[in-house]
């Protein structure tokens, strides 16, 4: 599949503006950029550590994947991100090819201007799995 790295760790939390603190203030880590990500419903706040980034994500909508996993008592890490070297399109047949099911059958666009798609939880060790990689000009 080449896989590169870890992209990001998605960390699920109810308000960006409550977690940052822990982040900056105790972990001295830096938030470069929030954005929205409406296609997705949620608030996006990006932190790095060294190559790895921290991708804390706070729902905008109750009907979003992350109020949902809040609401059922979904706390930390909600997703893993790998980058992939040869297109999530790809990524995302082969890993059908393989009985992996699928979340998204096509790429979408995510945070950052990465294309994303995602594996289900239930077929990848119980780890939400994203697979992105930059968009393309
Ligand atoms: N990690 C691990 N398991 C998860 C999970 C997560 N983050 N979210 C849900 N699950 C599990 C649930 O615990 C549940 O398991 P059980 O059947 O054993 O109870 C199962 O998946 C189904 O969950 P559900 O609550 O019934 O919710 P849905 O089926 O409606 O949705 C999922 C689950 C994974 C398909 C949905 O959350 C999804 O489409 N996620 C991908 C999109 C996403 O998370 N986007 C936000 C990130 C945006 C970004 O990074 O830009």
């Amino acid at each position: 599949m080449n896989i590169l790295r870890i992209d990001h760790l998605g960390i699920g939390v109810r308000s960006i503006d409550e977690a940052l603190p822990y982040f900056e203030g105790v972990l001295g880590l830096k938030c470069y950029a929030v954005e929205d990500v409406a296609d997705q419903k949620v608030k996006t706040a990006f932190l790095r550590v060294g190559e790895v980034k921290l991708e804390l994500l706070e729902p905008t909508s109750e009907d979003s994947a992350v109020a949902k996993w809040l609401e059922k008592g979904g706390k930390g890490v909600h997703h893993v991100a790998f980058a992939v070297g040869d297109g999530v399109q790809e990524a995302l047949l082969e890993a059908e090819g393989k009985g992996i099911r699928l979340i998204d059958k096509a790429p979408r666009p995510g945070a950052e201007q990465m294309m994303i798609g995602f594996l289900h939880p239930k077929f990848t060790a119980g780890i939400l799995t994203e697979l992105c990689e930059p968009q393309k000009p």
